[in-house]
């Protein structure tokens, strides 16, 4: 499969989707929102993961369409789940570094909350730290972003470089602990020692929390233990389709 050329068709005969994986309260499972992940259904390849897509998307340029369409499509379609009943939920959407380098991103998010009317403040842009080590102007454009009302967090925390001083010189609002530090808990004591600095840090912060990858109740017991506040993996819910997020907000509590 030739991915460019794919894409464009994959674009013109409406073959991308957006999954919602949901995001709970560690304490009870409480569903508080959803992370918008994009899917490509190729029609004789089956389906094709963002992690083979999104970094051609980036060098042929389609990023800029593509990111667009994942912000308009996620944004009317939490819209939808509000008016359905679950009027204060969290909508995340993940930013790839193209996107806040070409452009003008901040008109595309801006226009997306205008078109749709989504609330800005229960939009979070989740970009990896790498992204914004290797945009040049990321505190300026994460100033104007945050002037739109929406929320930033830093997605796969740990695992890039200089951490720390992200935190300390940009506006981040929340903190997405990487999936690679979750799933040798409770039992590796170096990822026991990170988790827990990680969560230690982002409280005294006062930055929201949020840990990927959680697959077991002793990795959920683990971080509700040392206070992180709400998780997302296998253990709470696979990435979904729409129809089974309808279904699962038509569910009573
Ligand atoms: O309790 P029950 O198993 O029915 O709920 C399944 C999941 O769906 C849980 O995470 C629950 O919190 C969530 N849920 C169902 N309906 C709603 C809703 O209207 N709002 C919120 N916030 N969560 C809901
Ligand atoms: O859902 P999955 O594990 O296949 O996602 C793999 C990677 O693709 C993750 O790093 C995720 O952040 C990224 N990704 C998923 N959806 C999008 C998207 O809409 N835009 C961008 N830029 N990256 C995405
Ligand atoms: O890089 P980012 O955090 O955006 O990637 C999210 C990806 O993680 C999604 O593609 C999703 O499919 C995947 N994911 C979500 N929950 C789990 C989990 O519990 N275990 C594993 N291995 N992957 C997960
Ligand atoms: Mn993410
Ligand atoms: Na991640």
């Amino acid at each position: 499969l030739h991915i460019e050329q794919g894409l464009l068709r994959a674009i013109a005969g409406d073959q991308l989707l957006l999954q919602y994986q949901p995001v709970v309260r560690i304490d009870d499972g409480q569903l508080v929102g959803f992370e918008a992940l994009i899917r490509w259904d190729e029609p004789s390849h089956g389906r094709i993961g963002p992690d083979r897509f999104i970094p051609v998307a980036e060098e042929c340029g389609l990023i800029d369409y593509i990111g667009s369409w994942v912000l308009h499509t996620a944004c009317a379609q939490a819209l939808r789940w509000m008016r359905q009943g679950f009027a204060d939920l969290r909508l995340a959407v993940n930013v790839s570094a193209r996107q806040m380098t070409t452009g003008d991103f901040h008109d595309t998010v801006r226009d997306a909350l205008a078109v749709t009317g989504f609330p800005a403040n229960q939009l979070e842009l989740e970009i990896t730290e790498s992204t914004l080590q290797a945009v040049e102007h990321s505190r300026e454009l994460l100033g104007r972003l945050k002037a739109l009302g929406v929320l930033i967090s830093i997605d796969d925390f740990g695992t890039g470089f200089s951490s720390l001083s992200l935190l300390k010189h940009l506006p981040i609002d929340r903190i997405k602990i990487d999936r690679s530090f979750v799933q040798d808990l409770p039992g590796d004591p170096n990822d026991v020692a990170v988790t827990g600095a990680i969560i230690a840090l982002a409280t005294s912060l006062g930055l929201g929390l949020i840990a990927e990858g959680v697959e077991t109740p002793a990795q959920q017991q683990f971080l509700r233990a040392r206070g992180c506040t709400e998780a997302q993996g296998y253990l709470f819910s696979r990435p979904l389709d729409v129809d089974d997020v309808d279904q699962l907000i038509a569910t009573p509590r």
